[in-house]
């Protein structure tokens, strides 16, 4: 052992010992006279950073994620009746987070298939999952996809989607302004700013009415610039819960096309809204049915309940096959400097499902009954407000599509309810329904009801 080290402890800084043993962890051989001369030559060092402040003393502790944090602030609160409602992640009517059986089944077959190995994906990631997830949300005897004009690249989840297609639009795309609804999911105006894009919201959500500002929309696309980038949930609108109806989604597409503007669809919920994959993907097919070109991210994480897999893709319809083998040359261009290609694990689930057909419909029972738990929750959470007489016209909670609620309570009452009943909720108003069940209901309605008459 090093003298100075066992037997002069008070020779040395604490900072100097830490850093003798350090170097003593990573080579033992190291002899102590070698050590002590490499002790002091570090310790001189004006530059080294091991005396005086941190080189990063200047950095600003930065805000809590207004929907991460809200899980942040949850897991600290030691109270029993506490209740997670902020992100959006399924739970069973126990309050547990679930893995399908369809997921546990496929991960068996990866896991026991001694053929399988680690090596790296392909830059654009596991080619099945890609022609598959095509497939699944462009449907499967789409003519853009027998055409080969669409091409599909994976990414990490819904987000990492998004960041791809967004840096592809800044590099490559004449039109720098999305116009994204007002509200939107928090992450929206952030990434596209990240990838070069500039931000400009169009009316989406009139509170007055709970329901779609259309003439709004209307308006505000009608007079974005030509080109411009559009962004559209495909459906279940996070936070609103608000879609636009089919002959809606038919007006917006003829008014998007006729300006030329360019859709990017984020699909996050397919199959969480009706519990069908197809109906939930209707707006999207409906634009890809045009023969216009488009962008659509996909997330895994909800309805297949991979949310720390991070799986998805980000595909991009263009207009004949020489152009998407183009656009797919320069997706890895970006790719490869962001993350270099992405994880095999989860896709290989998703595409282990995907292309058998009973593990297919195996997927879509689950699938629908996670999305019919959903809305029997709106159902309960309505019936217990009316039955305490609560003030407020509260349809909206059974009107509303997908995973969440935008109760239309205000920042205050939800602090409130955070703060009296340990409730926990997007400062918007936003609850999971995903996270709520039969049991919980109820305090949930207390909840509700003492904000609405306690706080205004
Ligand atoms: N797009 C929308 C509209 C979303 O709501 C979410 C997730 C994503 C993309 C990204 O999901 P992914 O990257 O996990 O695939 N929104 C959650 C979680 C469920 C979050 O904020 O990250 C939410 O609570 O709003």
């Amino acid at each position: 052992m090093h003298p100075q080290l066992s037997s002069h402890p008070a020779h040395g800084s604490a900072t100097d010992r830490r850093l003798n043993s350090m170097l003593r962890h990573i080579d033992p051989s190291i002899a102590s006279s070698s050590l002590s001369s490499m002790d002091s030559q570090i310790s001189a060092s004006p530059t080294s950073g091991f005396h005086g402040d941190s080189v990063f003393a200047h950095v600003a502790q930065a805000p809590e994620d207004s929907i991460l944090g809200v899980t942040v602030a949850y897991n600290k609160d030691p109270s029993p009746i506490k209740l997670n409602l902020g992100v959006g992640a399924y739970r069973t009517e126990e309050g547990k987070p679930v893995v399908l059986n369809v997921v546990r089944k496929a991960e068996q077959l990866l896991v026991n298939d001694r053929s399988r190995v680690k090596e790296y994906l392909p830059i654009v990631g596991l080619a099945d999952f890609n022609k598959l997830s095509a497939k699944l949300i462009f449907g499967a005897d789409s003519p853009a996809i027998q055409e080969n004009r669409v091409t599909t690249v994976q990414c990490l989840s819904g987000t990492g989607s998004l960041r791809v297609g967004a840096e592809f639009l800044g590099r490559h795309y004449h039109e720098r302004t999305i116009y994204i609804p007002q509200p939107t999911w928090g992450n929206h105006p952030k990434i596209f700013n990240l990838g070069g894009l500039s931000v400009k919201y169009y009316r989406y959500y009139d509170p007055a009415t709970r329901g779609l500002h259309f003439q709004g929309l209307l308006e505000d696309l009608g007079s974005a610039p030509t080109g411009a980038i559009v962004l559209l949930h495909a459906c279940a609108h996070n936070p609103t819960g608000v879609d636009p109806t089919l002959e809606q989604w038919a007006q917006i597409r003829q008014l998007m096309r006729s300006k030329g503007l360019l859709p990017f669809f984020d699909s996050a919920y397919q199959g969480f809204a009706s519990g069908s994959l197809d109906a939930d993907a209707q707006s999207v097919r409906m634009f890809v049915a045009d023969g216009g070109e488009c962008l659509v991210a996909q997330s895994y994480a909800k309805n297949m309940g991979l949310y720390g897999e991070r799986v998805g893709a980000l595909s991009i319809v263009c207009k004949n096959a020489d152009v998407a083998s183009r656009v797919e040359s320069q997706l890895k261009l970006v790719i490869r400097p962001m993350f270099s290609n992405p994880p095999i694990h989860g896709a290989s689930i998703v595409a282990t499902i995907l292309k058998d057909m009973n593990m297919y419909d195996e997927w879509t029972v689950e699938l629908k009954a996670m999305a019919d738990r959903i809305i029997s929750m709106r159902h309960k959470l309505f019936e217990a407000l009316r039955a305490k007489d609560t003030p407020g016209d509260w349809s909206h909670i059974i009107k509303q599509i997908g995973m969440f609620t935008f109760t239309g309570l205000n920042s205050e009452q939800v602090a409130f309810m955070t703060k009296e009943y340990h409730i926990y909720m997007t400062s918007d108003g936003r609850i999971s329904m995903a996270g709520l069940s039969s049991k919980t209901v109820p305090h949930l309605a207390d909840a509700i009801h003492a904000a609405v008459t306690r706080v205004r």
